[in-house]
């Protein structure tokens, strides 16, 4: 097991300076509203640490998105709502376009165990950057946007990036409409629930480019001691949904040998994804997260199981190898077994490549705010992975302390924050005022 960095030594105190002609955010401002977001459907984790539970589309998420809203009028930007959910904030360029604007954004739905910081910094913090270029009056060439896109973490309804995904026109809104989650309710009634099912048709408008801001999720920056990530793209995604049937029966009286048992069969399964994954190696990871058992009972061998597969790689060709191995396994395993396995596609998305002068400029600027740069893959899917359809685009990233996420542990040091916002802020105006694209 690696050893872990040590906890950095606390929080530094955020850099609020604002100089004359390189603006900086006002971070006690962001940090305020990240804390004031985590404070809506709150949870606190077995050590304590707070937390939020905001799934797509319930009230909780609901409520996160009325108070981002409300932050965004306060500025009076042009607010607008999409058919989708997504809601893109923008303040208009010096010439009061509103037309192809240098965007950022990322989601403030979490997981069940979310923590303060996936997709809530990104947003909030693209709030801050304009904020802070509006109390400097300082106008810009290209408008800017900020969004919060619709099921980024597809923990409710699959797939995941589903705002962002439609927002680019990788589905129809008729098919995300009528996607139903794990708790049978459907993606179109949801969003008219909640009252985001917007005018704006999608697929939505080209921006310039878009930068993404996000807290790593993973322990590499802090292990190998970089303050920024410069990231490079993302790895493939591959989500399978297994509803294995087998036979209920008497778990005292059954031998083992008559026995078709759904709950052996998915413990197979998720031993096998994990051996898969130690044998193929770094990076390749693979998941078995869901797991529902029926009738889930001590003394009844279990009729059915339904279960998912993650499986992630930043090669296609590997990451295709893995699905077609676990594929042989499944049939080799249900003939064993006397079950039958049904699979159904929850989500795959091919490794996604950023734009190299985005790369550059991100790496550039966080050197040129003094630190310590690093490129690297994403291991986590992000909106920013639907955005590069569109325009040239990358991701900033700042240290996850220990690499802990979709946990209430997951830990940025407050200075990190802000100075990742600070990073944000020059690289979308240099993309707006500078000839990078
Ligand atoms: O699953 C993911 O990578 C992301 O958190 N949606
Ligand atoms: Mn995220
Ligand atoms: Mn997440």
């Amino acid at each position: 097991m690696t050893a872990m960095a040590s906890p950095s030594a606390g929080p530094r105190a955020p850099t609020d300076s604002n100089t004359a002609d390189r603006p900086a955010v006002d971070g006690r401002r962001l940090l305020r509203r990240l804390e004031e977001l985590a404070a809506v459907g709150p949870i606190t984790g077995a050590d304590g640490s707070r937390g939020s539970a905001r799934l797509a589309l319930t009230d909780a998420d609901r409520d996160g998105r009325d108070l981002v809203v409300t932050w965004m009028r306060d500025l009076a930007l042009s607010v607008s709502i999409d058919a989708i959910g997504n809601v893109i904030a923008t303040r208009p360029a010096r010439d009061g376009s509103l037309t192809s604007p240098v965007m950022t954004g990322s989601h403030i739905d979490t997981v069940r165990t979310g923590g303060r910081f996936d997709g809530n910094l990104g947003v909030l913090a693209g709030i801050e950057v304009i904020e802070t270029l509006i109390e400097r009056g300082i106008e810009t060439t290209r408008p800017f946007a900020v969004a919060f896109f619709t099921n980024e973490e597809g923990a409710r309804f699959s797939p995941d990036m589903l705002g962002s995904l439609v927002y680019a026109g990788g589905m129809t809104i008729e098919e995300a409409y009528d996607i139903v989650g794990i708790d049978g309710a459907r993606v179109g009634d949801e969003l008219a629930r909640i009252g985001y099912l917007g005018a704006q048709p999608c697929p939505g408008p080209v921006p310039h480019a878009f930068v993404e801001l996000h807290i790593e999720q993973g322990p590499v920056l802090e292990l190998e001691g970089f303050r920024i990530g410069a990231v490079t793209g993302v790895q493939g995604i591959s989500w399978t949904e297994l509803t294995i049937t087998g036979q209920s029966n008497h778990a005292g009286t059954t031998p083992m040998r008559f026995r078709h048992d759904a709950g052996y069969v998915a413990a197979r399964i998720a031993t096998f994804v994990r051996e898969l994954a130690t044998e193929i190696g770094h990076p390749h990871v693979g998941t078995v997260g869901k797991i529902d058992l029926h009738p889930n009972l001590v003394n009844v061998v279990a009729a059915t199981a339904v279960m998912t597969v993650d499986l992630r790689n930043t090669d296609e060709a590997v990451l295709q190898e893995s699905e077609r191995r676990l594929h042989a396994f499944l049939d080799e395993l249900s003939a064993a077994e006397g079950v039958t396995i049904s699979k159904r596609t929850l989500a795959r998305f091919e490794p996604v490549i950023f734009d190299d002068r985005v790369i550059d400029l991100v790496e550039k600027t966080a050197s040129d705010l003094g630190n310590t740069v690093m490129r690297l893959p994403s291991g986590a899917g992000h909106d920013a992975q639907m955005m590069a359809r569109l325009c040239p685009t990358a991701m900033i990233f700042t240290q996850s302390h220990l690499g802990i996420s979709h946990n209430p542990a997951e830990h940025t040091d407050d200075a990190d924050l802000v100075m990742g916002a600070d990073v944000l802020l020059r690289v979308m105006l240099e993309l707006s005022e500078g000839t990078v694209i």
